[in-house]
């Protein structure tokens, strides 16, 4: 997991890509993370399919997916539960590559735990999330608008095509 984790970050400075602004350990972590999510085989690439999955999920996805695709993205230890740091730390990455800084990560964090841990255990499972996020409007809306992936995307797909060219 770790090691193949590792591949698009590769990619990327193979290609000279100047990464993301900010906080670049973050950022690249995230793409990282998102480059795991969307190699569904787990063979290392992004291959045609997959993206293609990834792009059709993310416009046109059942929510209930989208909400998953949204957890397991968020889940950066796999450990089923996103706690506090996991979500501050995606959504900083987020912004460091979005540019979007309407919200500071903590004000996004705690309104999103102050409205989805009903139990107030600092962790959220994935029932709590997809509940939460589909009874709030406003949550809903916050996470469509910080996951427009579409940077990210071109950024993998980028290094992607880079790498088949060599
Ligand atoms: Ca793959
Ligand atoms: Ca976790
Ligand atoms: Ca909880």
């Amino acid at each position: 997991m770790k090691e193949f984790s590792l591949r698009p970050h590769h990619a990327l400075r193979a290609q000279g890509h100047p990464g993301p602004a900010g906080n670049e350990r973050d950022a690249t972590s995230y793409v990282d993370q998102v480059f795991i999510t969307f190699d569904m085989d787990g063979d290392g690439y992004i291959d045609f399919v997959e993206y293609i999955a990834a792009v059709s999920l993310m416009l046109k996805g059942e929510i209930n997916q989208k909400l998953k695709w949204y957890f397991k993205l968020f889940d950066q230890d796999g450990n089923g539960k996103i706690d506090k740091d996991e979500l501050e730390t995606i959504f900083t990455a987020i912004q460091d590559i979005t540019r979007n800084r309407d919200v500071l990560p903590e004000e996004i964090v705690a309104l999103i735990f102050e409205k989805v841990d009903v139990k107030g255990e600092g962790e959220l499972t994935l029932e709590e999330f997809i509940e939460g996020a589909k009874g709030h409007h406003d949550i809903m809306d916050m996470l469509k608008n910080l996951m427009d992936l579409t940077p990210v995307l071109s950024i993998i797909v980028e290094a992607r095509i880079a790498k088949t060219k060599k």
